[in-house]
């Protein structure tokens, strides 16, 4: 395996909405670029970047894998990004590693809702676009109905540099408007490509396309448009040089044709990366200084090496790999390194590039590429390696915090430890899920994006680390609070022989504002509780309020405030005073009217317009407040407020109801008060799986 330097190297992020055909275009690409001898196919679960069991079996990316082909003497790493929501972390991380995205688009749907999400992130980082119009092969597949999309809902500059040959299922190769050439391809997906005039018909449509390139190159520079005005056109030269330039800056976003079920047009995407994609020594790698300030890394071989763990694999057998994004330097196989972030030393084994799960040994790997280490001790993603004279570090990729948490329980009894073990890994490769036990009904809790996000976890548990475990409904995580001021006492008594017990409170109870959590309060004057006795009383509160009144609930948004009492010399002390806490709690409870509060939830749905009357009453259904609507060609998006307990089988009823069409995003909003009708359904249920405790407590 060659070692490249950062000049003939770049670096791309496929991303897109899911299913729009991202990986099976990088299948083409490996197989046009020769680096495979066979289209490896989606649909048959033989991608190189699809190679996980889940991936295979449910034919989703749902974790980003790393290829590369030499094109042009180039070496061009290719990151395949999941597309499905749940999984949109992934495809997040992998952009800060990469010069550019190619934003893959289906040319049937046009823009859809994680495509325009990914444009807006790719932007923020300032990173040049690619768009691939994919799947033109397809029935009702259109280049300017596409377009439409791509320019009201991503970018104006988004600019076509070639045309399609053939319409849908005719569709058979491009107009390239650079070179004012047809290219068709074979009807075998061999990929066999010949080069010829552009056909009669055509001709008027692509020089017209031409102008608009033309002119869209000319915009992005003064010169260039200087020259524009005073010539009416640019030299083949200014084109080329124009379109690269404005490509780098952002200024302009080339768009390509392509059909990667039937190798057509990749080719042509390959070159437009090379051409027009920043090598890492063109572009600045984004890092923060000593004082936390964003400046840009000039990337270069001969400066000390630094590199970005931006991806972490956690394989049972393989041990932990760690996915590299080398920014400056080189790094060379058995090497010891520093991990400036744990401020400790790792001893680097082989440096490995990877194909899919394929991995090569190669002796270095210099600034600009993309590779990965196996088996560090102690090092994860967001880490920093580097030379400690490296001042700079780099702002940490962001993951989302869980939405949607299940209880778990092993079906074989005594794997709890292995659940905890094999969750560390699983959570170091995919830090967007979280596994705890609930402090209030010790069951163990696995959180993450989505429903789906959980099963896939679940999967993976059981194959890689062979952990069975069987999914609870959901817990939703309902509190409870009072609705009147009221006041209450409490008194702990013992008198039983020698040294008795006394403490004696009485206490002020009121609501707050949704989201104040509990307060309290000292008011006692003229010493009737001794001041050491207060935070006793406070505590018994505390405890009782944790474990709730009606259903076990912790109980929130209400003060307490302690205003009188009395003591004994000889029998009062703190456990006395927590205990009178206590009581006072639960006499203050039977008057202070408790109710039980629930999530909601905010809810965004996509969906073809077609569907949004059904969408809208099942909402309606599930307790929702529709709060909006709006059409985005033929989408319409929903926004409403729903509370948890409702939205937990919302996947399944969107998929099914909307034939896969609908997707959705949801994140936690506020609490509110459950209806009377429903409270008592949720106490019996609350109170038959915690068993006694519960009784004994009320
Ligand atoms: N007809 C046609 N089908 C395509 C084309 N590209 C992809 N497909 C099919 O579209 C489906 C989805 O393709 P994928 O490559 O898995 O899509 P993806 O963007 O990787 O999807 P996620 O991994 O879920 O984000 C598969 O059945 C592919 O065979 C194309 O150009 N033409
Ligand atoms: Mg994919």
């Amino acid at each position: 395996m060659k070692v490249y330097d950062a000049a003939a190297i770049r670096n791309v992020a496929l991303v897109g909405h899911g299913g729009s055909g991202k990986t099976q275009l990088v299948s083409a690409m490996l197989f046009a670029a020769g680096a495979v001898n066979r289209l490896g196919k989606v649909d048959d679960g033989s991608t190189v970047t699809d190679f996980d069991e889940e991936e295979i079996a449910r034919k989703h990316t749902l974790s980003s894998s790393l290829a590369h082909v030499e094109w042009q003497k180039s070496k061009v790493n290719i990151i395949d990004t999941p597309g499905f929501a749940n999984f949109l972390s992934d495809a997040r991380a992998a952009l800060r590693v990469v010069e550019a995205a190619v934003v893959v688009v289906d040319a049937v749907h046009g823009v859809e809702v994680q495509t325009e999400k990914l444009w807006a992130e790719a932007a923020a980082l300032n990173l040049p676009r690619i768009v691939a119009l994919n799947r033109l092969d397809r029935d009702r597949a259109s280049l300017s109905r596409a377009l439409e999309t791509l320019h009201r809902d991503c970018a104006r500059e988004i600019t076509p540099v070639q045309l399609p040959l053939g319409e849908e299922r005719a569709f058979n190769g491009v107009v390239d408007l650079v070179r004012m050439k047809a290219v068709s391809f074979a009807g075998d997906d061999s990929g066999k490509m010949t080069e010829g005039e552009i056909p009669e018909a055509l001709v008027e449509r692509a020089q017209q396309a031409r102008e608009q390139l033309i002119e869209a190159v000319a915009e992005a520079d003064e010169k260039l448009m200087e020259t524009f005005f005073a010539e009416g056109t640019l030299t083949q030269e200014q084109l080329v040089a124009g379109l690269r330039t404005a490509t780098i800056t952002g200024k302009l976003f080339p768009l390509v044709c392509t059909s990667a079920t039937h190798t057509i047009g990749i080719q042509l995407l390959l070159d437009t990366i090379v051409n027009y994609v920043p090598s890492p020594a063109e572009r600045e790698f984004p890092a923060l200084d000593a004082a936390g300030a964003e400046i840009g890394v000039t990337v270069a071989e001969s400066a000390p090496y630094a590199a970005l763990v931006w991806k972490t694999i956690a394989d049972p057998f393989a041990g932990r790999i760690t996915m590299l994004r080398v920014v400056n330097g080189t790094l060379k196989s058995d090497a010891t390194v520093c991990n400036v972030t744990r401020d400790s030393t790792e001893r680097l084994g082989h440096l490995l590039v990877l194909q899919g799960k394929t991995q090569t040994h190669v002796p270095e790997l210099k600034a600009g590429d993309l590779g990965a280490v196996a088996k560090l001790k102690d090092t994860h993603t967001n880490d920093v390696i580097a030379d400690k004279s490296v001042k700079f570090r780099f702002a940490p990729i962001r993951f989302p915090e869980p939405v949607l948490s299940y209880a778990i329980e092993p079906k074989s009894r005594g794997d709890e430890d292995k659940i905890s073990t094999a969750m560390q890994r699983l959570r170091e490769e995919d830090p967007s899920i979280s596994y705890a036990r609930d402090p209030q009904t010790h069951e163990l809790l696995l959180a993450g994006q989505g429903q789906l996000h959980i099963e896939v976890t679940v999967a993976k548990l059981k194959r890689r680390f062979g952990v069975e475990v069987n999914l609870k409904p959901p817990r939703i995580p309902y509190r409870e609070t009072i609705t009147a001021s009221t006041e209450a006492h409490g008194r702990h008594k013992k008198q039983t022989g020698g040294h008795g017990q006394f403490g004696d409170c009485k206490i002020r109870v009121e609501p707050l504002p949704r989201g104040s959590d509990f307060q309290f309060e000292d008011d006692i004057f003229g010493g009737s509780i001794p001041r050491q006795y207060v935070p006793a009383v406070e505590k018994g509160i505390q405890d009782a309020r944790m474990r709730g009144f009606l259903a076990g609930f912790p109980m929130v948004d209400f003060k307490a405030t302690v205003f009188d009492g009395s003591y004994h010399a000889v029998d009062s002390n703190e456990l006395a005073f927590k205990l009178a806490g206590s009581l006072a709690f639960k006499d203050a409870m039977s008057r202070a009217r408790p109710t039980i509060l629930e999530p909601v939830m905010q809810v965004e749905v996509y969906a073809p317009s077609d569907f949004a009357g059904d969408l809208m009453g099942d909402l309606n259904g599930r307790r929702g407040r529709i709060a909006g609507m709006d059409t985005r060609g033929a989408l319409t998006v929903i926004r409403a407020q729903v509370p948890m307990s409702e939205m937990l089988t919302y996947e399944q009823h969107l998929t099914s109801a909307t034939g896969g069409r609908g997707s959705y995003h949801m994140e936690y909003s506020h609490y509110e008060e459950v209806p009377h009708q429903f409270q008592g359904k949720i106490i019996a249920a609350a109170r038959a799986e915690r068993g006694q405790e519960v009784a004994e407590e009320v």
